[in-house]
């Protein structure tokens, strides 16, 4: 049986449910938040949320554990397996859990990681920072997804899951792309939030959050 650890606001936890949730796995979540006791560490050795264990196994990482996942539950892949389109969903991935992570879910974790976690307002000026990147990150994707439905290939891969985690947070925040500007990321992204299992994941998450 597969147990997931982390709380669900967490971009790269709610990559690994929207994948399992695509893969259609069953599985329980424990509600961690990271941590660095000695217990937590001996699953997830840098001490951060998502880890899950698979019986006795037990493995950390987003996009470890996607890949492990991949492996061992082939249906519905995520991953393409021609060469370059498995690479570009990889590199989209890693494009998603730094760059796009660190401005969208950044602001997330202002607004309410830091009232909640470290007893502090959330400092406008790091928003304002963080908000005047938003052009950077929606010029690329905007140019990476002319002429396409999904970033890699005609169908859903790892990149549109990882992307759309992130957005999940941006839009939470009130934030709307302006399809004027950004045509081809507002029409994705919108698609995107109304495919099924992705609504689900996302509406899911208000109601197991609310007493975290
Ligand atoms: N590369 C890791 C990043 C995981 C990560 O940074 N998780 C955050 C929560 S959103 C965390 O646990 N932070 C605690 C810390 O950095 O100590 C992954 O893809 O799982």
């Amino acid at each position: 049986m597969i147990t997931l650890y982390g709380f669900s606001f967490s971009p790269y936890v709610r990559k690994v449910r929207l994948v399992l949730a695509h893969k259609n796995i069953e599985y329980s979540q424990v509600m961690a938040p990271p941590s660095q006791d000695a217990d937590f560490l001996q699953k997830s050795p840098l001490g951060k949320i998502p880890y899950l264990t698979d019986g006795d196994f037990s493995i950390s990482d987003s996009s470890v554990i996607v890949q492990y996942l991949e492996k061992k539950y082939p249906q519905m892949p995520v991953l393409p397996q021609e060469p370059h389109s498995f690479a570009r969903a990889l590199w989209l991935d890693e494009y998603s859990d730094t760059k796009v992570n660190e401005i969208i879910t950044g602001i997330f974790f202002e607004r309410f990681g830091a009232p909640k976690f470290l007893g502090r307002d959330p400092d406008e000026a790091i928003i304002k920072s963080k908000e005047m990147q938003f052009p950077v990150i929606f010029n690329y994707l905007e140019q990476e997804l002319k002429g396409k439905k999904f970033l890699v290939n005609e169908c859903l891969t790892l990149a549109d899951i990882s992307l759309t985690s992130n957005f999940a947070n941006f839009f939470g925040l009130g934030y709307t792309i302006d399809d004027s500007q950004w045509p081809n990321l507002a029409r994705y992204t919108e698609k995107l939030m109304k495919i099924d299992f992705i609504k689900k994941i996302v509406d899911d998450e208000q109601e197991e959050m609310a007493d975290f």
